[in-house]
């Protein structure tokens, strides 16, 4: 007979500890005891917290290690035992912090009977901590574990956050120290008070604090657990059987799951049962591994700083993100002209292909706001260089096309080639990142100077900027603007950021940084796993170089996730100092938790197949989530060769990415649109009409995050939390709350299975109210993206043009789905689009929509200070969809005449069959307006 569950616990408590441990053995039965009277023992099926990820354990080192040992399958076999005997235990009183700010209560190592800490995992744990709980607001808490007395902000990571700070005076959740006698296990659990939900509880254990490895386990209140990257997730929801996931910045395609691509956001969100949802934001920077765990929960893994969490308790998943956006900072207001279709691809070979392919687009009549320039431009590929022959007239071209309202963008690696001008104006400023140990330096590097010498894309080595620098700042700043004055771009295109370094363990076999307690961790996280050579240092810079000024370096070790972090603020701010007044838009690769202040991201070197394009909306939800809604991905997709209906589909999709880019690796097919003008084009510019159409809508979107934090892509479960089904929805995805996307993401496709939440919606194409709701199958010829409207949403629309610039002087329109109580409303965020602080100096508009009761109101709700002349495009088309019954007559009142003008009935029409009432009638926007249907 197979042992029972339960004996086969009590066999591998006793054959993990009794083996090796006989002090343990003696104190078993009292810690047990003791935490039955205080807290249910975990069970050892579903949450086990794996000892040694990496190592191959056996039973005999896993025991003695002071590890558990049972072989169960589908679960780790060497785990830890629980808070009885690992973990940290109450070491002082509770100390309140006054006005009902927190509390805070010092711990120390669990101990066996003689007063010895019990067994480490990695070494060196720090036998005295203090566990710090800091109640923000109502609605959000901080908690930190750190060395007793130890400075804190030298373990924090040098991001700037905002700790936010209110009276709490309806607080939300409950936060308790489960045990508080001295001596009793650590156990700690935020309650929230509404539902009673535990959305934290670490009861399962294994919390361990040392300087290099440190880890918490909480246990989960549901399965829907979201977030966490950058990585490709296969699916939005987490699986969680015990997947791990690594967390550290490298330049990887996405196309295996399980590695750590470019970004770090270690947040993540839950959605309870209820729907009523919470977030959890990793406040470090060092690598991290997550691990899922069944029961439901997570471990977190990391090898420096401090185990700090800020948690959000939402409750609507909106409300989760928007309160992260408070802490992290929330995204930067781009350009309208950024939110146009993009044409880009490495491999040009000459101005004249970037001119033909401009030809190429405006011949089939494709939007399109900006043309990019990636490396080949550089003369040997050096940053502030163009070459001379191929691209010496690349400057004529920008200016040429600009007049057209085209925009130019132009990469930049920061990688330094150190043979020109540049790299030595960098040298007499001391801006690179210099190695922090003489002694480990690698062979190959120069011994003249401490300089870290790489090798990336330019013919030459190069060096890497330190960009936590002030004197890297100014002279970044200088290059950008001495670069300017050659070649007018719009917008800036940082890649290679994590940053990358082709020379470290990509050649040889021999181990490139020599070895040392930061290159080769104790535990080395899954992040030394993902690379060619197993070490954190592959494909980067070695874990001794260091960074900061003077009086505050930091190791490699410490901030390689903020790389691309450091650079997009100082290239945000150098791009500002150089376009005086107007707003540009940064592009980087590598971001990390608070980057959407400052940049935008693209998903990276994605293969041109049918599995990254569906990838693509994973990503996009999730940077939405990051507090980075300037996302999209390589249309067409990157790597490989794309096919021609593959870039058709993508090209639709592609159309609502918020950054909506077609790029294409060196030497692959071109895929631009106007290779295949009958296919390709002609849905893409159908696609992309759409989209320009809809612009106002999207920008106002872009509005609500920079102001209130609010996402942009949104996933379904944001809108319909309640509705369990659209928890997990993951091939569809919305524009804010009104607009539902569903995108054919099959090869040989032309219908698309959706899944529709119970709610009023309208196609988009023909107005026609949607019966069947649930999962359904809709259809979809090759020339067709599915998109639906949600009834009670006015969506503000302008009638597209071949660009921006010019689409801007088009007439507004206004979509008016109805919801069941024929009423809907909306507003309209506008400005010049271009110049920066806009909102800040209140040179933007904002009108209102309202209809309820057969009366619309349009209003002026905020009107713009006078050094901006206002809207002057009027509104002359407003689409009803699902109005009731034609109606007899349309009056209009402007707040600035006295008279009611009735509208001429040729003006609008009714169609019975879809319930479509078309206005058509010209509103200035600068007035206030009711309009009546009786
Ligand atoms: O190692 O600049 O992700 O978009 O085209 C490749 C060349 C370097 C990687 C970027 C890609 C870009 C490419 N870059």
């Amino acid at each position: 007979m197979a042992p029972s569950a339960s004996t086969k616990k009590k066999r591998a408590i006793f054959i993990g500890i009794g083996v090796t441990l006989m002090l343990v053995v003696i104190i078993v039965p009292i810690s047990i005891e003791l935490s039955q009277e205080k807290n249910e023992p975990r069970s050892t099926i579903n949450n086990r917290i794996e000892c040694f990820p990496f190592k191959n354990m056996t039973s005999d080192t896993c025991t003695k290690a002071g590890c558990l040992w049972e072989v169960v399958s589908g679960q780790p076999s060497c785990f830890l035992p629980d808070t009885s005997v690992y973990g940290y235990e109450v070491n002082g009183p509770v100390t309140n912090i006054p006005n009902n700010k927190g509390f805070s209560v010092d711990l120390r190592r669990r101990r066996s009977a003689d007063g010895t800490p019990l067994f480490s995992l990695y070494g060196n744990d720090v036998d005295e901590i203090t566990f710090e709980v800091n109640y923000h607001t109502d609605n959000s808490l901080g908690m930190a574990f750190y060395p007793k007395g130890a400075n804190r902000d030298q373990l924090r990571p040098p991001v700037a956050i905002t700790v936010p700070s209110a009276t709490i005076t309806n607080q939300r959740y409950e936060a308790k120290l489960v045990n508080t006698g001295i001596g009793e296990p650590f156990n700690f659990q935020i309650i929230r008070k509404s539902s009673g939900v535990v959305i934290f509880d670490t009861s399962m254990g294994g919390l361990t604090v040392s300087k290099q490895f440190l880890m918490i386990s909480t246990t989960l209140p549901s399965e829907y657990l979201y977030g966490f990257g950058e990585n490709t997730h296969d699916t939005f929801l987490h699986d969680m059987n015990y997947r791990m996931w690594p967390i550290f910045t490298r330049d990887i395609s996405p196309i295996d799951e399980d590695v750590n691509l470019y970004g770090a956001h270690p947040f993540y969100m839950v959605c309870e049962n209820d729907g009523s949802s919470h977030g959890v934001f990793f406040y470090n920077s060092h690598s991290i591994d997550v691990t899922t765990m069944p029961n439901p929960g997570i471990t977190l893994r990391t090898i420096g700083g401090m185990l700090e969490f800020f948690v959000f308790l939402g409750p609507e998943p909106e409300s989760v993100v928007k309160q992260y956006s408070d802490v992290i900072g929330r995204t930067f207001m781009p350009p309208y002209f950024a939110l146009g279709f993009q044409l880009s691809r490495w491999g040009y070979k000459n101005t004249g292909e970037i001119q033909q392919v401009i030809d190429r687009t405006r011949a089939v009549q494709i939007p399109h706001d900006i043309q990019y320039a990636d490396i080949d431009y550089m003369d040997g590929r050096r940053d502030f260089t163009i070459d001379p022959v191929n691209f010496g007239d690349l400057p004529a071209l920008v200016d040429e096309v600009k007049k057209g309202g085209l925009r130019f963008v132009i990469i930049l690696d920061p990688a330094i080639a150190n043979d020109y001008e540049t790299y030595e104006r960098g040298v007499a400023l001391s801006v690179y990142a210099e190695w922090a140990n003489e002694t480990l330096k690698p062979d190959d590097q120069p011994t003249e100077n401490n300089i870290i010498i790489g090798n990336v894309w330019p013919d030459n080595k190069t060096a890497f900027p330190d960009f936590f620098r002030d004197s890297t700042k100014q002279w970044w700043t200088e290059e950008i603007r001495l670069f300017y004055e050659r070649l007018k771009f719009d917008a800036l295109w940082i890649d290679m950021n994590e940053v990358a370094n082709f020379d470290t363990n990509q050649y040889s076999d021999k181990l490139y940084c020599p070895p040392n307690q930061w290159d080769d961790p104790p535990y080395e996280t899954m992040a030394a796993h993902t690379g060619p050579t197993n070490r954190l240092s592959d494909k980067t810079i070695c874990m001794v170089a260091k960074f900061g000024e003077k009086n505050d370096e930091r190791l490699n070790y410490e901030v390689h996730n903020l790389y691309g972090y450091s650079q997009s603020i100082v290239t945000q701010e150098a791009a500002r100092q150089v376009l005086t007044g107007k707003r540009s838009m940064i592009l980087s690769r590598s971001t990390f938790a608070g980057s959407g202040k400052y940049t935008g991201h693209w998903l990276g070197d994605n293969f041109s197949n049918w599995k990254n394009m569906a990838d693509s909306i994973i990503g996009m939800m999730e940077f939405n989530m990051f507090g980075m809604p300037y996302i999209g991905a390589d249309i067409c997709g990157f790597v490989l060769n794309t096919t021609e209906e593959l870039c058709e589909r993508w090209m639709e999709i592609g159309a609502f990415y918020p950054f909506s880019r077609n790029h294409n690796v060196k030497d692959a097919i071109d895929q631009d649109p106007g290779v295949w003008p009958d296919t390709v084009a002609a849905s893409g510019r159908k696609a992309l009409n759409i989209r320009y159409r809809l612009l106002p809508y999207l920008y106002t979107l872009f509005y609500d995050s920079h102001t209130t934090g609010s996402t942009v892509v949104r996933p379904l479960y944001h809108e319909f939390s309640q509705d369990r089904k659209a928890r997990s929805i993951d091939k569809q995805f919305m524009w804010g709350p009104a607009l539902l996307i569903s995108p054919v993401l099959q090869e040989g496709k032309v219908s698309v299975d959706v899944y529709i939440p119970v709610d009023v919606w309208y196609d988009y194409y023909t107005g026609i109210r949607v019966t069947v709701l649930g999962s359904t199958t809709l259809s979809a010829p090759r020339d067709h993206i599915n998109l639906h409207l949600r009834g009670g949403y006015i969506l503000p629309a302008q009638k597209p043009d071949l660009n921006t610039m010019l689409s801007r002087q088009n007439n507004f329109e206004l979509l008016v789905p109805l919801n069941d109580q024929n009423s809907a409303s909306g507003k309209m965020f506008w400005d010049d689009g271009e110049s920066v602080n806009t909102i800040e100096d209140g040179l933007y508009q904002i009108n209102k929509f309202e209809l309820s009761n057969n009366v619309l109101t349009i209003t002026v709700e905020k009107e713009s200070a006078s050094s901006w002349p206002g809207i002057v495009q009027k509104l002359d088309t407003i689409e009803f969809m699902g109005w009731p019954s034609p109606p007899l007559k349309i009056t209009v009142q402007s707040n600035v005449a006295e008279d009611i003008i009735i509208i001429d009935s040729d003006k609008y029409f009714y169609v019975a069959e879809s319930k479509r009432l078309t206005l058509l009638y010209e509103f200035d926007m600068n007035q206030s307006y009711t309009v009546k249907f009786e």
